[in-house]
């Protein structure tokens, strides 16, 4: 993209590194095999994912979408000017209704998506560049990590970090605090966080959300072990594994299986490892936990975050919380 108002810098690279390798070997080797869901967003899987954005099974987009077009107004009362930085931006089909609110503002209005994925920023940032004729785009390509921990350091304007759809779901106790702090540090006294949580509600729309008719959660599920198999040229047969996803009531969080339909061995060569399933034995590829507002702003509150205000649909099925610190 040749134009003024974009920029693209690069904190990581699309090589395999050591530390990734050693990450999924720790976790095919325990008891419970797991695997980390960054590893569901190949080219593919990245599709796949917007395509569940779509179903109708699939809740949390659409309706973290009408909240966001119904107070996006609402949200720059309380912020006023800031610059705005998303993490996990994606396609930022969302972040619009944002831009379109914080552009009657009038001032010169700075994004700074944040991604792992290149190809999908410079995608999403051609579109926008036309869409938003005076807006500044500064997209950012690596970990949350490397982007946050570069903001921190270059930047004086007021600003609010943004984090959609309730990837921190996806995050267990620990990473969460350990995310929660890296945002933390990354914000001046002053700036704003706002936070989408997909909020605790009957287990079946939960279950039928991440089990869809139509088996493209099932599709997603599976490709993660397509893309090991490329990244490390491995031989999972997928047509041995099953996907389901139940909903753990205890921990409320939706637990995503793939089940290993007979005893087999699989290898991953560059990685140096044979994994050897059980008939039934399962590997868990994520879970995406499910939040209650009150308890979500305590926890925020002890983390230097405050609530300034909390918006919600009118089945209080999903939440944004904006947060200063
Ligand atoms: C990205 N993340 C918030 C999604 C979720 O709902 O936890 C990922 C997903 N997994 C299955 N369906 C969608």
């Amino acid at each position: 993209i040749n134009n003024s108002r974009f920029s693209l810098e690069y904190f990581s690279n699309s090589e395999v590194t050591k530390d990734d390798g050693q990450d999924v070997i720790n976790s095919l080797t325990k008891k419970q095999k797991t695997l980390p869901p960054r590893y569901f967003y190949d080219a593919k899987g990245s599709q796949l994912f917007e395509d569940i954005c779509q179903l109708s099974e699939y809740y949390p987009t659409r309706t973290e979408a009408s909240i966001l077009k119904q107070y996006a107004n609402d949200i720059t009362k309380v912020t006023g000017k800031v610059e705005l930085i998303e993490l996990g931006s994606g396609s930022s089909t969302k972040t619009r209704f944002l831009l379109d609110a914080y552009q009657t503002l009038d001032y010169p209005l700075t994004y700074i998506p944040i991604d792992v994925s290149g190809s999908i920023l410079k995608e999403s940032a051609n579109s926008l560049l036309t869409d938003y004729p005076t807006l500044n785009i500064q997209g950012k390509v690596g970990t949350y990590q490397q982007c946050l921990t570069n903001i921190k350091a270059t930047d004086k304007q007021p600003k609010m970090v943004l984090f959609l759809g309730s990837t921190i779901g996806n995050f267990n106790h620990q990473e969460c605090d350990r995310f929660i702090d890296l945002v933390t540090d990354s914000l001046n006294s002053g700036d704003y966080f706002l936070l989408g949580i997909d909020l605790q509600k009957p287990q079946e729309i939960l279950e039928a959300a991440y089990n869809d008719i139509q088996g493209v959660t099932a599709a997603f599920n599976l490709n993660m072990l397509q893309h090991l198999n490329w990244k490390f040229q491995g031989n999972f047969d997928i047509n041995l594994f099953k996907h389901q996803a139940i909903y753990n009531n205890q921990e409320h969080q939706i637990e995503m299986y793939l089940i290993s339909n007979q005893a087999h061995t699989a290898t991953l060569q560059i990685l140096d490892l044979a994994i050897d399933f059980a008939e039934g034995e399962t590997i868990r590829t994520e879970i995406s936990r499910k939040f209650n507002i009150e308890q979500m702003t305590k926890y925020l509150a002890n983390k230097e975050l405050v609530l300034r205000h909390s918006y919600t649909d009118t089945k209080q099925w999903f939440g944004l919380l904006l947060c200063q610190k």
